[in-house]
């Protein structure tokens, strides 16, 4: 089967070309101005954008939270994804039972149903010393990193003994440490105290995590990492101060890397401090504006190597069904905290929303460049993780997973517009101008405008090898 793709502009993360595209089977086959061939479909790219298809390098599909469960499973939530122009997505592997082998097996059950491709990160939220010798196995499964907490005392936080352990194991296996950054013991004494006081409402969420805790553990991880010459990368960059240490650790010569996600560009404390607050509540939770100009800067100026989601939603209001694909579907949801904010499912939709929304409020407001958005949404990810250049590239030899992105499509976005399942959406009436148009997964398309073309089972498992530090 080959596709050729005539006349588009292709951006990459160093380049912007004009090219056709020839595709034969599963793969970029050939790159050149006007290629005279005889395709089987021929797709007129003229006055299109060309990139290569996104890698989400964060995101909770079917993910168990307090009574629920996040309401995108590894269907759902792909096929969201891929309308949004992303083509490959990573989640995280809950460790049960201290068990690895057991913890992958039942996500690989849970993503049978993948419609992208997709990778597994494993939280290492227990350690000791069979843990320890037996981290290195997820290499053999294609699971090359490790998540640990500086927070949720008592559930995930491993002590940072732990934390520096697991980083020497990372740097003598080729593995790299991923790391959310709070204070745990700050979280667990302000949270306690706020609700003696009585303070039940969203706001106490983020009130109770306060930005120094991810400014002083971001920096605690880039010293843990620095010490033991075993390279980090710090999840869903939130405060302004995350990156100036991160710029401090940087220029020091530590390998530390950072990932913000959309909603910390665009949203504060005030968002959660609405009658319907509680759409805004994960952890770590939203700051100031200050903090999102500093968090553009570090996307401006490349302090930042990647933008991920965080995707794990919930609905609002989970007592009422929802339509999804003609069945009518209902999944508690935030509702669950409306009298006690420690309750309230923690997390966000966006796996949809990360590429329209930067296109059009980075790009089209001119805080970063069209190159720059390549590389922090799909470029960096795949290096980082162990995928390129088979993803995250528009070079011969690739996947051909391309999205054909329309840079002139006006769209007013929200959840009526998203395949994300839940009821609302944090970009409900936002202008986009700018829109993937098809997106091809390994060759096939999968998205066609408004018309779904992926199907269940359709994602491939990617099994990981060591990747590069950014
Ligand atoms: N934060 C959230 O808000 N949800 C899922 C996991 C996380 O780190
Ligand atoms: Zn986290
Ligand atoms: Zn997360």
């Amino acid at each position: 089967m080959k596709t050729l793709i005539k006349n588009g502009m292709l951006v990459t993360a160093t380049d912007t070309f004009v090219s056709d595209i020839l595709i034969e089977d599963e793969k970029i086959a050939r790159l050149e101005p006007d290629l005279e061939t005889d395709p089987d479909h021929l797709v007129d790219a003229t006055g299109k954008l060309v990139m290569p298809g996104g890698v989400d390098p964060h995101v909770h599909l079917d993910l168990p939270m307090f009574e629920t469960v996040s309401s995108d499973d590894h269907y759902t939530g792909h096929k969201a994804a891929a309308f949004g122009g992303t083509t490959t997505a990573m989640d995280f592997v809950v460790l049960e039972n201290e068990d690895f082998a057991h913890s992958v097996n039942l996500w690989m059950k849970k993503a049978e149903k993948a419609a992208i491709d997709y990778s597994f990160h494993m939280n290492l939220t227990q350690f000791n010393d069979r843990i320890a010798k037996e981290i290195p196995s997820l290499m053999t499964m294609g699971i090359q990193t490790l998540k640990v907490f500086t927070a949720y005392n008592g559930r995930l936080r491993l002590d940072d003994g732990s934390i520096f352990k697991t980083l020497q194991i990372a740097r003598d296996n080729g593995m790299l440490v991923m790391a959310h950054c709070e204070n745990g013991d700050v979280i667990e004494t302000l949270t306690g105290q706020a609700l003696a006081a009585g303070h039940k409402t969203p706001e106490w969420h983020a009130l109770t995590r306060p930005a120094w805790g991810a400014v002083e553990a971001s920096l605690r991880m880039a010293a843990m990492s620095a010490q033991a010459d075993s390279p980090v990368y710090i999840v869903h960059m939130n405060a302004g101060g995350e990156v100036d240490m991160l710029k401090y650790a940087r220029e020091r010569g530590a390998k530390v890397m950072g990932e913000t996600c959309p909603q910390y560009l665009f949203f504060t404390i005030d968002h959660l401090r609405r009658p319907d607050g509680a759409k805004w509540v994960c952890s770590p939770p939203m700051r100031t504006e200050q903090d999102n100009a500093r968090l553009w800067e570090g996307l401006s100026d490349g302090v930042l190597q990647t933008v991920g989601t965080d995707h794990c939603p919930f609905y609002f209001d989970g007592t009422k069904p929802i339509v999804y694909e003609g069945s009518e579907v209902v999944i508690p949801g935030k509702e669950l905290g409306r009298d006690d904010f420690t309750k309230i499912p923690n997390g966000l939709p966006g796996i949809q929303d990360r590429m329209p929304i930067l296109w059009t409020y980075g790009v089209g407001a001119g805080r970063i460049t069209p190159n720059q958005f390549v590389e922090y949404t799909s470029t960096n990810p795949a290096k980082i993780f162990g995928l390129y250049p088979q993803k995250g590239s528009l070079l011969i030899g690739a996947d051909a997973d391309i999205v054909i992105w329309d840079p002139e499509k006006k769209v007013k976005y929200g959840a009526a517009h998203s395949h994300q399942r839940t009821d609302y959406n944090l970009y409900e009436g936002w202008e986009l101008t700018g829109y993937p148009e098809k997106v091809f997964l390994r060759g096939t398309l999968i998205v066609d405008g408004d018309e779904w073309k992926g199907k269940r089972g359709g994602g491939k498992f990617l099994k990981r090898s060591i990747g590069e530090v950014l």
